[in-house]
Order: C-alpha cells, then structure tokens, then sequence
C-alpha cells in the first residue's frame, strides 16, 4: 500500500514544574529558597530520511508525542529537559497545518531537520523569585502546557524526471534499464502500484527518474490511481512520455499519445507546460518499415520531437540517457513549494477575552492569562494579594469594570473563583 497524504497529531512536551522548596538541615534551620527550575519539554522535529519513499510508516503511527521536561526539585536540582520526538519522513514531504491548509513546510533536502513545535518551557522554582526584598519566596511557576496540534504530511516526489504514459507502455523496463531502481515488470497494465525512483548515471553526472504508474484516461477525474500519483509528476523538470509504438495493448499509438497530454492538462495547466519528450517503445517488436512507417505518421500528425527504443535490446538507450541530461541541464532546477510567511508554533501569550456565565460570573481566559497564571499559587493570603496586584497592574481590574464588574461580583480566572472587594 502507497500511503503519500496522512494526517498526523503531533505535540510538543509540557514543561516541568518549578519547585517551591526551603533548605532544611540540622546545620540551617532557616535556610534559604533552594527550589530547582523545571526542566523544557521536548521538541516535535522532523527529519528527512533517504531511506523512506512513502508515508507508509504513518498508516498505524499517526500521534507523535515529545517528552515533558521533569519537574524542578529541593536543592536547586532543575528537572530534566523532555527528550525531543524525531518523526522520520521521506525527501519531498510538504507539511500543512491542518487547521487552516497552510503550508509549514516543504522538506526536500537529504538530512534536512525541521523544528515544528518546541516544547513547553520549565516553571521558575522560587529559588528563581530570591531578591533582596524578598528573602523567601514561597512561590514558583508551573511548566508551560503545549497544546496538541493536526498537521497534513503529503509527499511529492522530487524527481528531475517523471516517466508518464499508459499501463504496460514499459515504464517500469525502462526505469530498471537506465537506474539502480528494480521495479517489478510484467506484462499486464497496473504492474506498478506506485511511484518508483531510481537514480541514472551519465558520465558522472546523475539525475533521479520517477516511474509515475496508473495513468489513464479519465485519471485527472479520478479513474484509476492516476490521479492520485499525478502531484509526483509536477515536481519533475522533464516528462519522458513513453508511448508503446508496437502497439501491443491494441491501441492506435498516436492516439495514446494524445490522451495522456489530455490528462495532464486536464489535472493542471502547470503539468502540460514541463517540458516532454516522447519516448516510442518496444521498437524490437516492429519490422524496420513498420516502424519508419509509424514515425513519419507521428511527425505529419503531432510533429514533436521523439526518440524511439527498445529497453529489451537497449537500441538507442544510451543516446536517451544523453539526451535526458542535456536536456536537464538547460531547464532550471524547481523551486520548492511557496511557502507563505507563516509561524506554526507561535504561542498566544497575548489574548485576552472576557465573557460571562448565566449566572453573572465574569470570565477572564485567553494567552495572557494562561501565561501568567502559571506563576500563581494561592497557598496562603500573601499569594492571593499578589495575585490580585498583578491583575491590578496587567489592567484587568478596570477591564472587568468596564464590562459591568461591581463590588461583590464573581471572577473566574482558570481553576480560581473569587469575589471581587474594592
Ligand atoms: N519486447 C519488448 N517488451 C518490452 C519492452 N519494454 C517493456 N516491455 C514489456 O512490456 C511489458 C510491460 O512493461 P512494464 O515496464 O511493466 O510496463 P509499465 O509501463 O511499467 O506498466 P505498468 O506498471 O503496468 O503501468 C512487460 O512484459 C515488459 O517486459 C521492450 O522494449 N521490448
Ligand atoms: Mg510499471
């Protein structure tokens, strides 16, 4: 089974708790805050490996979680960082954002890594709040909580050349002829299942060569998987339209032709704009006359440029070879896909949104809150003055009086309910 679009979950891990913590020993009985800070958690990174050429491996894999970092402890010990979570994908993985479709990132390069999520920061352990006003603090700060995000991985092959044409045209020959590829070959359509690459070798110089299967007619409306693979062909710099001219399967030739340039234009204009060159096959089948007879056919009626071979006795596959690269070296490499000014794992530590309940309550949430509520911990009444200080001073007292709050009225901030006294 081909697998190249999987929808995947991925989450970075929390950070660890700060710890609160006072050193004790018979030596000090009032020793300072010796609270550790909290480790980060993990990140989510993704990483190229050669090795892979589908999605296969997400079939059954599909939730990606990292490591969250340890929790600070006494004695100023910070909490071990999450280890990060490493998800191998092949060369020319795009990435979207399933929520909004946009493109995070288009992985192309061998080895190449891609951080899309960083882990949740560590809480500050009180050590951390020690100043010389305030002696001993008693607070600390919980990690930073991640969420977990959706993200599209969908793989578009990075070949310099796509092999197009009908089923049993001898794609799949060729391919094995010219590269390191061993596809399977046999003589019936739908051989091939799904895309292969193989890589060929010209004095000295290589390019890659993908063998796209399946196409058909009515493939760029969904017959067969053609229209499934036709996203491989529109990476490639170059179409080598392969066209059995022995007529083997029975069709007239010229007329395969015309239908697979039907069919890619039909799926997008940018895919009949690369540029092509047509490969007649299995030449060995035909008498010489035959074949020069079907040659001249094709230069009255479509007057393209074409090579005719025979991957069976190699005629002329060298020369193809030749060609190929020549050809390569006048078409610019491609571009990757535009990727938009976009950052995936920005963290909202600036919303503020309040709302009210049935019953009157008033509501604060939003980043800003979730932020700074991490750094609250009402122990005692100390914590709860500073707590409502901080609200003071973030603005949110006279937001919440602006809205309708009066003496007496009930806040609810996260997990904390209070009334509010002036
Ligand atoms: N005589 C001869 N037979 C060939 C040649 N090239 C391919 N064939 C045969 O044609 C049949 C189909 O070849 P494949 O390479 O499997 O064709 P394909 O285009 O990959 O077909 P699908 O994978 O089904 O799309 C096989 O039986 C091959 O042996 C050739 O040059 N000469
Ligand atoms: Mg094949």
């Amino acid at each position: 089974m081909f697998l190249d679009r999987v929808k995947i979950t991925i989450k970075s891990g929390n950070g660890g708790n700060g710890s609160a913590s006072f050193l004790r020993t018979a030596m000090t009985a009032k020793g300072g805050p010796d609270g550790g800070e909290g480790g980060n958690g993990g990140n989510v990174i993704f990483k190229v490996d050669k090795n892979l050429n589908t999605l296969y491996n997400f079939k059954y894999h599909k939730k990606f979680v990292a490591e969250n970092g340890g929790d600070g402890s006494k004695r100023l010990k910070t909490g071990a960082n999450g280890k990060d979570i490493i998800i191998n994908v092949p060369c020319g993985t795009v990435i979207y954002d399933s929520e909004t479709g946009k493109i995070i990132a288009d992985l192309c390069e061998i080895d190449s890594e891609f951080l899309a999520l960083r882990g949740g920061k560590g809480g500050h352990g009180n050590a951390y709040y020690k100043s010389s006003i305030k002696q001993a603090p008693h607070y600390s700060q919980t990690g930073e909580v991640t969420k977990q995000r959706e993200v599209i991985l969908e793989l578009k092959t990075i070949a310099d050349v796509g092999l197009v044409g009908f089923p049993n045209a001898g794609k799949s020959t060729l391919l094995s002829v010219i590269s390191n590829a061993n596809p399977k070959i046999a003589n019936y359509p739908f051989t091939t299942l799904y895309p292969n690459l193989g890589v060929c070798e010209v004095y000295g110089q290589t390019f890659v060569v993908a063998d796209i299967p399946g196409l058909i007619e009515g493939a760029s409306e969904g017959q067969g998987l053609g229209h499934y693979f036709l996203r491989h062909v529109e990476r490639v710099r170059l179409i080598l339209h392969l066209v059995d001219i022995s007529q083997s399967d029975g069709r007239d030739f010229i007329e395969d032709y015309i239908n697979i340039n039907n069919e890619l234009s039909k799926y997008s204009t940018d895919l009949s704009k690369i540029p092509q060159l047509v490969v007649f096959t299995k030449s060995d089948l035909l008498e010489q006359d035959v074949l020069e007879q079907r040659e001249k056919l094709f230069q009255d009626k479509i007057n393209k440029e074409y090579i005719t071979i025979s991957a069976a006795t190699h005629h002329n596959v060298e020369q193809l070879k030749q060609i190929t690269l020549e050809k390569l070296s006048k078409i610019p490499k491609k571009a990757s896909v535009e990727i938009e000014k976009f950052d995936f794992d920005q963290r909202d530590i600036d919303s503020l949104v309040i709302s009210r309940e049935d019953d009157g309550t008033f509501v604060v949430s939003g980043g800003k809150i979730d932020n700074f509520i991490r750094g609250v911990v009402l122990s005692d009444n100390r914590s709860f003055a500073y707590f409502q200080n901080r609200l003071q001073q973030m603005g949110i007292i006279d937001m919440l009086k602006h809205r309708g709050l009066k003496n007496g009225g009930t806040v609810k901030i996260k997990d904390i309910v209070f009334e509010y006294t002036e």
